[in-house]
């Protein structure tokens, strides 16, 4: 029996993060990854540079599920390849609600979400970079004493917890993703991604959505990242 919307928002908001859910065009994504073999670990807001970005995020199923899970006058402000060739790192455990509101601190709160999207470009499993979330923690702080300070205020090698207690890790949950699969999680949820151990490249989309009413620390996005999601118009 087909899930409602209703479940799978419940699930979203309970466990901070839905299952997999199928795209409508495959081959947009076929064409992103073909682009892409030769980016570095990490790139940057590529749907500024990439038409073929842009027509992936404007698959119907993503926008359906954002327009049915996280409503209407969301902005996409932020993208990121994570592009995993084989031997790829761990990236460790952390979370991408990288302010709240202009240099507000940034709350585990529900009444001012952001969200993340992430589209499994090639499948994403045990071997090659799969996604681990720790349930709840997008409202809970797990007696962990999390840091409030926004992205932009915090220095670079504090963004990663260099651990996990045991309590918390019995809360992890391991997200195998089919490919051309993509889920919606709530940005503040903590997370990683293991090392790639396979011989084939592995690739994930991130989409950052925030309420298009917020002020964007400038030194996150500028006005030229931001786009209106669904992206009604492309930039030349
Ligand atoms: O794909 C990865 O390796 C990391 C993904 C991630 O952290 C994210 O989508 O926010
Ligand atoms: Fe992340």
């Amino acid at each position: 029996m087909p899930t409602s919307w209703q479940d799978i928002k419940r699930t979203l908001d309970e466990r901070g993060f839905t299952d997999p859910m199928t795209l409508r065009f495959p081959e947009a994504a076929d064409a992103v990854f073909e682009e892409t073999a030769k980016l570095a670990l990490y790139t940057r807001n590529p749907h500024i540079r990439f038409e073929t970005v842009r027509q992936l995020v404007s698959d119907p199923a993503i926008t359906e599920a954002v327009a049915q899970l996280c409503g209407s006058g969301f902005v996409l402000w932020r993208s990121a390849f994570f592009n995993k060739v084989p031997g790829a790192r761990e990236i460790g455990w952390h979370h991408d609600k990288h302010f709240s509101d202009g240099d507000d601190l940034v709350k585990l709160e529900m009444d001012l979400p952001h969200y993340s999207v992430f589209i499994s470009v090639t499948q994403t499993g045990s071997d090659n970079g799969m996604l681990e979330f720790v349930a709840g923690s997008h409202v809970d702080d797990l007696d962990m004493n999390r840091d409030p300070r926004p992205y932009h205020q915090r220095p670079p090698n504090e963004h990663n917890l260099p651990g996990l207690s045991p309590a918390v890790e019995a809360r992890v949950i391991a997200t195998p993703l089919p490919q051309y699969t993509f889920m919606v999680f709530h940005s503040a949820i903590l997370h990683r991604s293991l090392q790639n151990t396979s011989g084939d490249r592995r690739l994930g989309l991130a989409l950052r959505l925030s309420p298009g009413d917020l002020t964007f620390p400038e030194a996150q996005a500028t006005a030229k990242d931001i786009l209106p999601y669904p992206c009604a118009t492309v930039p030349a």
